[in-house]
């Protein structure tokens, strides 16, 4: 009983990468093509550590196919294992539920699609597995779907796939809900789940409980290594385990500390070096990155006088980055100027009555949060992908850093219109 096998899920295989158009420059194929490059680099690692079989525990498309490219490019690489000899278990979750997919293919022989009908188990007696699966009949499966599933065979190391919420996960929707108690009471020796795109080791053994998370983030709240989980069993027993990343973008965040940056130059310095240790492990790889800049800096009155200034210093320090493919997805700025705030609010002028007005909105949470709201309103209900963006949903930290830009905007307008006076 001694075998290997590979668990992954949530492949979303052509997910459409809605917004795309927003981005200028952005690395389109890269990005399309990155469902697709992940499944090819997840069979190569199944042939080269020839692994008995692979587990996708569901979510294999997203819903429909756009066309029939999209079942194609799947069963090819499913003839790439069979090839090698490569066993192949699947469980359809919420996303390619039976009623999602319409389409169909001829099947691949040694590539089992578990029933939705019911739990069946499929026993490999050669080496002394039996997995035990069910696949969503539709998207939406409230029940408990456990209780339905075989007791575990005797004597066999012993398998549960399952798409699941457990007890619920932050951002996905409540599907075939369970515990942990539960599955520890099935007595099986491994649950492959699959569902929440985070990876978590539920359990660490006996039995062990792992989503492996998605094999490729979608989106920029999908950050850092995503992969699939390599096991080992010897004797009947996980002998090893290990999360292998399979990634061919990685989203991820990174903040620069820009206090005291002078400019432009050290800001470009300081993001080689954070990119640099940030890509260091997986250098070959596109990186989208969303970074954050911070801190009280004159980037930001330069930023005031000449928008755009920062975004653009830090594209030109991806041109001088030569360690990885680096792409920045966007700029977020939460920086403060430089200045003696006390001493210049209590300045008689136009710039001291802002200083004393922005003081006066910023004195508490409170008190801030209800002057925001008055001043954007009911804005529109925006689309999902933007939810990011939508002003009602920010916290009091991403206001107070949008009152500061504001008080930089309008503290460079009015020093420039000073030293500009002369023109009349
Ligand atoms: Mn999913």
């Amino acid at each position: 009983m001694n075998f290997s096998f590979l668990h992954a899920a949530d492949l979303h295989v052509d997910s459409p990468l809605r917004g795309l158009d927003a981005y200028p420059g952005a690395p389109v194929d890269s990005l399309r093509g990155a469902t697709r490059q992940a499944l090819v680099r997840l069979v190569d690692l199944a042939i080269g550590r020839r692994v008995d079989f692979v587990l996708l525990a569901g979510d294999i498309y997203d819903g429909n196919w756009a066309d029939f490219r999209t079942g194609l490019f799947f069963r090819e690489q499913m003839l790439r294992l069979r090839r090698a000899d490569i066993l192949v278990f699947v469980v359809k979750g919420n996303h390619d539920a039976e009623s999602q997919i319409t389409q169909k293919l001829p099947e691949v022989e040694g590539v089992h699609v578990f029933s939705a009908a019911g739990s069946e188990t499929v026993e490999l007696a050669g080496l002394g597995v039996a997995v035990h699966g069910r696949s969503f009949p539709q998207r939406a499966v409230p029940e408990d779907l456990v209780p339905t599933y075989p007791a575990p065979v005797a004597g066999r190391f012993n398998i549960g796939m399952l798409h699941t919420s457990l007890t619920g996960r932050e951002g996905h929707d409540p599907y075939a809900p369970t515990t942990v108690e539960t599955l520890v009471d099935k007595g099986y020796d491994y649950f492959a789940l699959g569902h929440v795109h985070a990876r978590e080791v539920v359990r660490e053994a006996n039995p062990r409980i792992v989503f492996p998370g998605n094999l490729q983030g979608r989106h920029a709240r999908e950050t850092g290594p995503k992969g699939c989980e390599l096991v080992k069993v010897e004797g009947g027993r996980i002998a090893a385990t290990e999360f292998v990343a399979l990634d061919v973008v990685r989203w991820s965040r990174l903040r620069i500390d820009a206090s005291g940056l002078d400019g432009v130059d050290a800001l470009a310095r300081r993001f080689v070096a954070l990119a640099g240790e940030q890509v260091a492990d997986a250098r070959d790889r596109l990186h989208a990155l969303r970074v954050r800049v911070d801190g009280e800096s004159p980037l930001h009155g330069l930023e005031a006088r000449e928008p755009g200034t920062i975004a653009a210093a830090l594209q030109a320090a991806c041109q001088d980055f030569d360690e990885a493919e680096l792409w920045i997805e966007q700029v977020r700025l939460a920086l403060r100027s430089p200045i003696d705030r006390a001493a210049s609010a209590a300045r008689p002028d136009a710039i001291g009555e802002v200083l004393r007005l922005v003081d006066a909105i910023a004195e508490d949470d409170e008190q801030l949060r209800a002057w925001f709201a008055a001043q954007v309103g009911d804005g529109p209900k925006l689309p999902a992908a933007l939810a990011d963006a939508d002003p009602s949903l920010l916290d009091v930290d991403a206001i107070r850093a949008l009152l500061a830009d504001a008080e930089a905007t309008v503290l460079a307008r009015l020093s420039g219109a000073a030293q500009d006076g002369s023109d009349g």
